[in-house]
């Protein structure tokens, strides 16, 4: 299904842990491109960015995976949970799953960290990892992802008090300090950025007159409040045809002990029974 064949997983963790992330250049065949391309076509066309962080001229659909199967598929991609089991416990979650068309016109997004809404103070572990896939070519003038290779190891004073005032996306002494340090990825459509989510990055402004389309899955420590509440967003009915792998990525799992309960429950056993939660417990 994929090609899994020139994935170096020893490769791509030394980069993980040198410089915060690593390209898979393969990642999609053929086949689930054109799969994710059509289902793109369909989803995507009627939003807008409601803020500077989402982009004004972004458009982002979230719950990719509860949209079409083959989100689902690339989920559970071996070579993403390859490298989850190496940065993050077991029983992690999906925390995010979602497409990313950046129009043109559209300015760079803020330099950002994915697990920053995590208050744990720096230099510290990833609490989530993050993969970006390219469904058009990335370019540096088309907004391709742009990273700040190492920034995964900086401290609380190299990544600077106004990241944490709030203000950072507005305030212009992050930007100063971040300018020239960020280096653009560019990857034909297909390949995948995989990174640490404490590694800085951004969206790059899109000069071009095409969109940039993109999706990223997420996935976050077993411990972590994960960013998308998928028990809203995918119907009982959806999660049990779902399979077991991507059950227990969407939290019907037990971190041990019992985080993740049911009313004292294993979630499975009630996502697979017909009523609601059993009212006596
Ligand atoms: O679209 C991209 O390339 C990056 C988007 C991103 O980092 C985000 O929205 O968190």
């Amino acid at each position: 299904m994929f090609d899994r064949d020139t994935f170096d997983p020893i490769t791509a963790c030394a980069e993980i842990r040198s410089r915060g992330y690593t390209l898979i250049p393969d990642f999609l065949d053929p086949g689930h491109l054109a799969r994710v391309r059509a289902a793109l076509d369909r989803e995507l066309g009627a939003h807008r960015g409601r803020n500077n962080f989402e982009g004004h001229a972004t458009e982002r659909v979230y719950t990719l995976v509860a949209r079409d199967p083959v989100f689902q598929e690339i989920a559970e991609d071996p070579r993403a949970l390859a490298l989850c089991d190496v940065f993050l416990d077991p029983n992690y979650l999906l925390t995010g799953s979602l497409a990313i068309c950046i129009h043109p016109g559209e300015s760079p997004q803020p330099w950002h960290v994915d697990d920053a809404f995590y208050p744990l103070s720096r230099p510290r572990p990833m609490v989530s990892f993050s993969t970006i896939v390219a469904v058009d070519d990335f370019t540096a003038d088309n907004g391709g992802t742009e990273v700040i290779p190492g920034s995964h190891l900086w401290s609380e004073a190299e990544i600077g008090g106004d990241y944490h005032s709030g203000d950072h996306e507005t305030d212009p002494r992050f930007a100063q300090r971040m300018a020239g340090q960020g280096i653009a990825i560019e990857m034909p459509a297909g390949s995948c950025i995989a990174f640490a989510g404490n590694l800085l990055h951004r969206g790059g402004a899109n000069t071009t007159s095409a969109p940039r389309r993109a999706f990223s899955i997420q996935y976050c420590q077993p411990w972590a409040r994960t960013q998308e509440n998928y028990f809203l967003t995918i119907s009982r009915e959806q999660a049990r045809a779902m399979s077991p792998r991507l059950q227990a990525l969407l939290g019907y799992s037990i971190h041990p002990p019992f985080m993740g309960h049911a009313a004292g429950r294993h979630p499975l056993k009630v996502l697979h029974r017909e009523a609601g939660p059993d009212r006596h417990h």
